[in-house]
C-alpha cells in the first residue's frame, strides 16, 4: 500500500464519518450542526475520492443511498417472526378497557405506557447485522413480504450502518415507511407539470415509491422512516418498550420525537388530545395514537391474540366524513352465500380517495339506517376500512326521488332460495357451488397467495373460467389443458402453458394451507395452522369430534361446528377427495413423542456471547425440546442462560433468585458437550 493510498484510505473514512455524525444530528436529533452547504462540500469531496480510487468505495458508504440497477421483480422474504397488526379502538371508553385489561393484568394502578402518534404509511422490517443494513422488507401478509432493500437503502434518514456501543449482533427494527407532507406536495407538483398522475395522499405515494423496481427512482422520492419496535434481536436489549426506542436512537436509528412514558390514564388521554390538537402541524400524516404496555415482561406475559398483540392497542382518530347520494343499491354474494347490499354512491372523496361504494352489511342496517335509494346520506371512512353510510340527512330526502331498498327472496345470481338462520344477521343463498357467485368466490378463495398460491390465476380468469362452463369447483382445475385455457380470450397458449405449469406447482403444498384453501367457514389461517398441528393427518380433522376440535388453539364452539359440519356434507367430501386424487399433496407432520419434551412448560432467558453456540442456535435447541425463550427476565422466567459480559439480565435474574446456567451448563443440558 502506498502512502498516497493509506492517505487516500483514511480521508475516506474521515469524510464518511463527519458525513454520518452530521445525518445523525440531522435526522435523529433534529439538531444541524453544519449549514447545508458544508454537508455538500464535505460529500463531494468524499463522492470524488471514491471516484479516483474504485477500491475504496463501500457498500455502505454515505454517498450509496442512490439506487443501483433496476430490479426484473421483488423476491420474496419470510420474516423470521411474524409481523403482526394492532387491535384499533375508536372511543375513550374502549381506550379505558384496554388499560383496564392491563392494569388487572399486572395488578399495578400505575401501568407505565409507551405512547407514540400512529403514523399513516406502511410497516417494514428492516435488518442490521453487525450494524450493516442487510435486508428490508414490506409486512406483505405479515409471514411473507418483499425483499425492498434497495429501495429502503436510499431513504435519506435511515442510516446504513449504525454507530455507538453494544449493537445487537443481529437487530430487526420495524416501524413506518412515509412521506413528508411537504416532499409529498413537491413529488405531486412535479408529476402534474410533467403531465402524470398526482399520488392521491402521502401514504399512497409511500406505497408506490417504495414498490418501485428501480432504486433510482425511489432514490429520488422524498420517503423517511421512523422505528417503533424491534423484531428478532442477537444481543442484549432494555426491558422497557420506551428504553429500546432510546437506544435504537442512540444507534443512530430514527425515531418519532413524539414517542412518550406515561404512568396512569390520565396521562394516556392528555397525550391523546394534545396529539389530536398538533395533527394538522406535524410534518407527517398520522391516523391516530399507539399504545403499548412499557414493560416487556408484561407484554410477554400479555401475549397475542390470533394476529395481534394484547399488550398494544390504536385509538384510531374519529373517520372522515362526507355527504352524497345513494344512486342504487345492489346486493353482492359472497363465498360462504352472505348476501351483502351495497349502496351505489355518487362518487365523493373522503378520506383521501375517491368512494363510490359502502356497504349497508345487511337487512338489520339498513332498518337501523331507514335508508331508501335517492336518499343524502353521510359516507364515513376510518382508515383503510371499508367505506360505511353513517347516517341519513332526512331533512333532505324528496319524497319524489326515494324508493325503498327491497331485499331480494331469491339469490341475485342464482335463484336459489334465500335463507335467514335465527340469531344470524346475515342472509344467505342456499346454492352453494351451484351458485356461480359462491363458486367463483370458493375457487378465487383456493387460488389465492394465503391458500394453494397459484401463480397466473387471478380473479378475472377465473371468472372467466366459470362463465364458460370450463370449471364448477377448485378440483376441476388440475384437469384444465393448455388447449382448453388457450381458447379463453386474451389467453396466448405461452399463458396458458404457464398456468399449466403453476398449477403444477401449486399441487405441493402444507395441510394448513390446503385446509385454510377450503374455505371453511370462520378458519382463516391460523386455526387452519393450528389444526394442520394438533392433528397432523387429513383424515384426524375430518372424523374429529365438536369435543376435540374445541381442544384446539383458537377454535371456539363456533368455529368447531363449521369444521364438523363441513366434513359431514358429502359434496364437500367429495371436492376434498377430488382434490387429493389430483394429486394435491404436504409433507408429513413428524408426531413428536411428548417425552422427548422436556422442557415443556419451562421459561428460558438467553444474555451475553457464547463461544461453541450462538445464541439462534442455543434457543432453537431450547425449543426443540419444549421450552419457551422469552427476550426478558420476570418473575415468570425459570432459567437465565448466561453468556460472558452478561449484563443487566443477569442482575436481575439473581435478585429474583432465578436459576443461572453458564455456557457449560447449557452446553450439558442440550446434550453437546463430549
Ligand atoms: O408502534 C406501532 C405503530 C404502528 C406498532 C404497529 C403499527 O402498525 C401500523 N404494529 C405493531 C404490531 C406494533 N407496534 C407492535
Amino acid at each position: 500500500m502506498t502512502d498516497k493510498q493509506l492517505t487516500a484510505e483514511q480521508q475516506v473514512q474521515q469524510f464518511s464519518e463527519l458525513l454520518e455524525e452530521y445525518n445523525y444530528q440531522y435526522y435523529v436529533l433534529d439538531a444541524p450542526s453544519v449549514p447545508d452547504a458544508e454537508y455538500d462540500r464535505i460529500f463531494k469531496l468524499l463522492k470524488q475520492l471514491e471516484t479516483e480510487h474504485p477500491e475504496l468505495l463501500s457498500a455502505n458508504s454515505p454517498t450509496q443511498k442512490v439506487g443501483g440497477a433496476a430490479l426484473s421483480k421483488f423476491e420474496q422474504v419470510t420474516h423470521q417472526l411474524p409481523m403482526l397488526s394492532l387491535d384499533n379502538v375508536f372511543d375513550s371508553a374502549s381506550l379505558d378497557d384496554f388499560m383496564q385489561r392491563v392494569i388487572d393484568k399486572s395488578s399495578l394502578a400505575e401501568t407505565a405506557f409507551c405512547i407514540e402518534p400512529k403514523l399513516d404509511g406502511l410497516a417494514a422490517s428492516i435488518i442490521y447485522e453487525n450494524g450493516l443494513l442487510v435486508q428490508a422488507a414490506t409486512r406483505g401478509d405479515g409471514l411473507t413480504g418483499e425483499n425492498v432493500t434497495e429501495n429502503v437503502k436510499t431513504i435519506a434518514n435511515l442510516p446504513l450502518k449504525l454507530r455507538g456501543d453494544n449493537i445487537p449482533a443481529v437487530l430487526e427494527v420495524r416501524g413506518e415507511v412515509f412521506m413528508l407532507k411537504e416532499g409529498f406536495n413537491k413529488l405531486n407538483a412535479g408529476l402534474v407539470a410533467a403531465g402524470e398522475k398526482p399520488f392521491v395522499n402521502p401514504r399512497n405515494a409511500a406505497a408506490g415509491s417504495l414498490r418501485q423496481l428501480d432504486s433510482k427512482v425511489a432514490a429520488n422520492r422524498p420517503l423517511a422512516f421512523y422505528c417503533y419496535a424491534v423484531g428478532v434481536f442477537d444481543g442484549d436489549l432494555a426491558d422497557s418498550q420506551y428504553q429500546r426506542i432510546e437506544q435504537l436512537k442512540s444507534w443512530g436509528l430514527p425515531v418519532s420525537s413524539e414517542v412518550k412514558r406515561v404512568v396512569g390514564e390520565a396521562a394516556c388521554h392528555e397525550f391523546y388530545d394534545s396529539i389530536s390538537e398538533k395533527r394538522s402541524s406535524l410534518a407527517y400524516e398520522i391516523d391516530g395514537v399507539v399504545y403499548k404496555v412499557d414493560d416487556i415482561s408484561l407484554q410477554e406475559e400479555m401475549g397475542f391474540v390470533s394476529r395481534a398483540p394484547r399488550w398494544a392497542t390504536a385509538y384510531k382518530f374519529p373517520a372522515e366524513e362526507a355527504v352524497t347520494t345513494v344512486e342504487n343499491v345492489e346486493f353482492q354474494v359472497g363465498r360462504t352465500g352472505a348476501i351483502t347490499p351495497v349502496a351505489k354512491l355518487k362518487p365523493v372523496f373522503v378520506g383521501g380517495v375517491t368512494v363510490s361504494n359502502a356497504t349497508l352489511h345487511n337487512k338489520d342496517e339498513i332498518e337501523r339506517l331507514g335508508i331508501l335509494i335517492g336518499d343524502v346520506v353521510v359516507v364515513r371512512r376510518a382508515g383503510d376500512v371499508i367505506p360505511q353510510v353513517a347516517r341519513v340527512v332526512v331533512e333532505q330526502r324528496d319524497a319524489n326521488k326515494t324508493s325503498e331498498i327491497v331485499f331480494p327472496e331469491t339469490c341475485p345470481v342464482c335463484d336459489s332460495k334465500v335463507e335467514r338462520i335465527e340469531g344470524e344477521a346475515v342472509t344467505r343463498c342456499t346454492g352453494g357451488l351451484y351458485c356461480e357467485a359462491q363458486r367463483k368466490q370458493a375457487i378465487k378463495h383456493f387460488a389465492s397467495r394465503k391458500a394453494l398460491d397459484i401463480d397466473g390465476l387471478g380473479d378475472k380468469l377465473v371468472d372467466l373460467l366459470v362463465d364458460h362452463n370450463m370449471i364448477k369447483d377448485p378440483s376441476q382445475l388440475f384437469s384444465l389443458t393448455t388447449q382448453q385455457l388457450s381458447s379463453l380470450p386474451r389467453m396466448g397458449e405461452t399463458s396458458a402453458k404457464k398456468l399449466v405449469n403453476s398449477l403444477q406447482v401449486s399441487k405441493k403444498t402444507t395441510l394448513a394451507r390446503f385446509l385454510y384453501s377450503l374455505g371453511i367457514r370462520e378458519v382463516g389461517e391460523t386455526t387452519a395452522a393450528n389444526l394442520a398441528k394438533h392433528y397432523k393427518k387429513l383424515p384426524a380433522i375430518q372424523e374429529a369430534s365438536i369435543e376435540s376440535l374445541k381442544s384446539v388453539s383458537d377454535v371456539g364452539e363456533i368455529v368447531a361446528k363449521h369444521l364438523y359440519y363441513f366434513f359431514r356434507q358429502d359434496h364437500n367430501l367429495e371436492v376434498v377427495n377430488q382434490l387429493c386424487d389430483a394429486g394435491i399433496h404436504w409433507p408429513v407432520i413428524e408426531e413428536v413423542d411428548d417425552s422427548e419434551l422436556v422442557l415443556l412448560g419451562k421459561t428460558f432467558v438467553i444474555t451475553g456471547s457464547f463461544d461453541a453456540m450462538s445464541r439462534n442456535d442455543i434457543k432453537a435447541a431450547l425449543q426443540a425440546l419444549g421450552a419457551k425463550v422469552s427476550g426478558s427476565v420476570s418473575k415468570n422466567t425459570n432459567t437465565l442462560v448466561a453468556g460472558s459480559a452478561a449484563g443487566s439480565k443477569l442482575a436481575k435474574a439473581t435478585e429474583l433468585g432465578i436459576e443461572i446456567l453458564d455456557e457449560s451448563g447449557v452446553l450439558a443440558l442440550l446434550g453437546k458437550t463430549e
